[in-house]
């Protein structure tokens, strides 16, 4: 009897133990290797993608800047990994990296079966249909018998299928790995049509040899809420990605921009002085820096900065904010409270 209580009291020590190790494994070792690793694509303008001088460039990588900003206060410390959808995942289960920036949509089966947990949204996107002009068409439900160009391992080529059954119509898919090849194929006019993230055909259209020859369909078919991921496991780790991206969002919330955070430091607002860190907390509590959240805006900016810098009104995506905007002005972009 006795045996079996000692048993019972190693095996519940063992436990706890084994629990806590696994709560700061991934900050510990970010921090031990001095680099934040993080899965990217290789090259969706304005989402993630290397400039003329090699430089990254994108709502995911500033994304991955805002992680590095909070957890080592300097943008810098990032190695960015390309890879492609269907690499993504593995690369995340496998430990090859961090986290994953890379435009990819939180679902069900991905925070399951997958083992991930996905953070706050970076980006509401959603499905939609590039066409040649020429082809005269002026809505999806006239795609009866096309053919689309589509990527493996996405959350696009399950929805293409759902849609063209739901409507009764027959097509083909054209299905290519490599993301240049792919577009290649649809400006070559092997396919009809090029599917995939509203956003993502944005970018690929801004880049095509004559862009205005080009529509997206007015039909959006699907919700595509693109966040970053973490590994299942890792409650902490998972708080501090999920909370810059809030942070992000509650800057620009509290009229905080990367131009007037340092006088926004003198601020009375007891809520500005929390989030900034002048009053410390949130920072012990995630077990970063109390200035985490200062450094990111100090760096990166606020949600709107980010957006407009990447890929708004102003850049060749020319996207308007609509789902994009803060939850004050009609859109879904919406932090937790910081109390
Ligand atoms: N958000 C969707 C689609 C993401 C995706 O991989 N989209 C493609 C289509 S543009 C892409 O990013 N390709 C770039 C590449 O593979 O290099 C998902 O998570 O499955």
């Amino acid at each position: 009897m006795k045996i079996i209580k000692w048993f019972a009291v190693v095996l519940v020590l063992m436990l706890l133990a084994t629990g806590g190790m696994a709560v700061a494994a991934t900050l510990d070792e970010v921090r031990a290797r001095g680099v934040l690793t993080v899965g990217v694509n290789a090259g969706v303008a304005g989402f993630s993608m290397p400039d003329e001088k090699g430089v990254w460039k994108g709502l995911d990588v500033d994304t991955a800047k805002a992680i590095a900003a909070a957890v080592f206060g300097d943008v810098n410390k990032v190695k960015y990994i390309a890879l492609t959808a269907v690499q993504r995942l593995p690369a995340l289960q496998s430990k090859e990296i961090d986290v994953l920036c890379r435009n990819t949509t939180a679902t069900l089966t991905r925070e399951t079966v997958n083992g991930l947990n996905f953070a706050h949204v970076n980006y509401y996107d959603g499905q939609g249909f590039l066409i040649p002009k020429k082809l005269g068409v002026k809505s999806a439900k006239e795609l009866k018998g096309a053919t689309v160009c589509t990527l493996p391992g996405t959350t696009t080529e399950m929805n293409v299928a759902d849609y063209f059954r739901k409507n009764g119509m027959p097509w083909k898919p054209l299905v290519i790995e490599n993301n240049a090849e792919l577009n290649k194929a649809f400006f070559a006019g092997r396919c009809d049509v090029l599917t995939s993230d509203a956003s993502q055909l944005a970018a690929i259209r801004s880049v095509a040899p004559n862009p205005d020859d080009y529509i997206i369909l007015p039909e959006i078919i699907s919700k595509e809420p693109l966040s970053p991921a973490v590994r299942h496991g890792d409650d902490q780790w998972y708080d501090i990605v999920n909370w810059t991206v809030m942070a992000l969002i509650e800057a620009e919330e509290l009229g905080i921009t990367s131009k007037n955070v340092d006088e926004m430091l003198k601020s009375t607002d007891p809520q500005v002085q929390r989030f900034l860190g002048v009053t410390p907390g949130f920072g012990k509590a995630l077990g970063i820096d109390e200035k985490w959240a200062y450094n990111i805006v100090k760096q990166v900016g606020n949600y709107g900065e980010v957006f407009d810098r990447n890929v708004g009104p102003k850049t060749p995506l020319k996207l308007e904010r609509g789902l994009n905007d803060l939850w004050t002005r009609g859109g879904l972009m919406y932090a937790i409270p910081f109390r």
